[in-house]
């Protein structure tokens, strides 16, 4: 299992905001490489199957609403210490509670608009950027 990459999405919010470049611009300067990436929006359907693992939770309706309102970013992100650095870089679910000059902390409004997607695990990492991009589409 790779320990060196990531997945991220940046969410409906930001990108209607017009904090993509902005975004991007502070994970690369983190020090995280873009190893795949693409602008392009998922259905509810595919909303449903991303967050399966949230699936009976009580904000999970809500969350497949949100994920399908608008388009997104997807990318995988390689670094040493991937997963455990951006989720550091990201800050705390609620960014009411995320660290000062976390990207949530400083683009995201709510619990559930809460700008960005970071996997929480290697094995995670694998499937989300699986789940979005081809074996042609990653360099
Ligand atoms: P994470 O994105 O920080 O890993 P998770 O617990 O995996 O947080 O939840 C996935 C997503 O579901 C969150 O990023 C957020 O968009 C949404 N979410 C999580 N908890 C709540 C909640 O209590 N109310 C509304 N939305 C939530
Ligand atoms: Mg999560």
């Amino acid at each position: 299992m790779e320990s060196n990459k990531t997945f991220t999405m940046i969410k409906p919010d930001a990108v209607a905001n017009g904090h993509i470049g902005a975004i991007l611009d502070k994970i690369t300067k983190s020090g995280f490489k873009i190893v795949a990436l693409k602008y392009t929006a998922l259905s509810a359907q595919k909303a449903g199957e991303f967050y399966a693992v949230h699936a009976g939770r009580p904000f999970y309706n809500d969350l497949v609403t949100f994920m399908s309102s608008g388009p997104i970013v997807a990318a995988i992100l390689e670094k040493d210490n991937a997963v455990a650095d951006f989720r550091t870089l990201i800050g705390a679910t609620d960014p009411s509670k995320a660290e000062p000059g976390t990207i949530r902390a400083l683009f995201a409004k709510s619990i559930d608009a809460n700008a960005v997607h970071g996997s929480d695990s290697d094995e995670n990492a694998q499937i989300e950027g699986s789940f979005f991009f081809s074996a042609f589409e990653k360099f």
